[in-house]
């Protein structure tokens, strides 16, 4: 198991300090003459997010986010991931972008990176199980990457694919679920600057138990929407499969959408367990994220579209 000495995590009062400054910096970079291909978006206003804590929250801590973990690659157990990932080598990393673009691509994560500003934020993560997690990601919003791939008009969903390596992966030599992994957005939700593509949190690269070395993050779906180690990018024209979804489509729905009033058929969606604290506390509706994210929704019916 990886182990990152504590010594060498970032105070959180550093760490506020820290994000103050790369702030500032992004103004700055707005200042001056901007010559990537992809200069328009780094234009575009994303700060607006950036303090998502509410009243009460803490983030928990670097041990609590590394070794309490979903990914069944790895095995089923919430220590396993951070046990079982050594194997796993997830440098160098290629990002394949297919389906309905103008031209499908590879793209090494490097080169990728070096087009994109990496911006901090704080988000909630809530797994399925009711419980959840604040976590300090470090990442991009998904809307930069999906202007680089140029998507056809005919595109309206994204499905996301996780890396298949056996050898690597225990998990996937057993039959715990259908592999690759996969999961999917519909193309607005996928544009929300909300929904991003994180590298790291706590000012580290991701561990592989975490979903090195790229990982989507959707603060107000329930965790299984966020994938792990994503290898494949594919725009589409259906709504794609999703493997929660498929194994069990009466538990897990396309939207996942944290939802207090939509239960799930073998416990209550109404409260939550933040890990490191004893008591429950109310779910709150789209994870807290309901004035951001709630007009995606409003003409839906949210008991059937769950
Ligand atoms: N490829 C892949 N991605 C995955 C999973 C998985 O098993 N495989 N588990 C999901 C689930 S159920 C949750 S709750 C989150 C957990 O993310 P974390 O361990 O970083 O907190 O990852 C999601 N992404
Ligand atoms: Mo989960």
């Amino acid at each position: 198991m990886k182990k990152i000495l504590s010594s060498e995590i970032t105070p959180y009062s550093a760490y506020i300090n820290r994000r103050k400054f790369i702030k500032l910096a992004g103004i700055l970079s707005i200042a001056m003459p901007i010559t990537s291909p992809v200069s328009a978006l780094h234009t575009q206003s994303t700060t607006k997010y950036d303090n998502q804590l509410e009243e009460g929250d803490k983030i928990n801590t670097y041990d609590e986010i590394t070794t309490y973990n979903n990914f069944y690659e790895f095995g089923m157990g919430k220590s396993d991931p951070a046990n079982n990932s050594d194997l796993f080598n997830p440098k160098p990393w290629k990002i394949k972008i297919e389906g309905l673009v103008e031209k499908p691509f590879e793209i090494n994560l490097e080169d990728l990176l070096k087009n994109i500003s990496i911006e901090d934020r704080v988000y909630r993560l809530r797994c399925v199980e009711a419980w959840s997690m604040v976590i300090p990601w470090q990442g991009f919003p998904l809307s930069k990457l999906i202007e680089i791939a140029s998507p056809l008009s005919s595109a309206k969903f994204i499905q996301f694919v996780t890396v298949f390596r056996p050898e690597e992966m225990l998990g996937q030599k057993q039959r715990l679920l259908p592999w690759p992994y996969v999961e999917g957005l519909r193309m607005d939700e996928a544009m929300h600057p909300l929904t991003i593509l994180s590298t790291g949190l706590y000012g580290h690269d991701l561990l592989n138990q975490n979903g090195a070395p790229l990982r989507l993050v959707v603060p107000w779906k329930y965790g299984f929407k966020s994938i792990k180690s994503i290898e494949a990018i594919r725009f589409v024209e259906k709504q794609p499969s999703a493997t929660w979804s498929m194994v069990a489509p009466n538990e897990y729905g396309f939207y996942s959408n944290v939802n207090n009033a939509v239960h799930h058929p073998r416990w209550s969606q109404g409260t939550e367990r933040r890990i490191g604290e004893f008591f429950r506390r109310p779910t709150l509706m789209f994870n807290g994220y309901e004035e951001e994210v709630s007009y995606l929704y409003k003409n839906m019916d949210l008991q059937k579209f769950y």
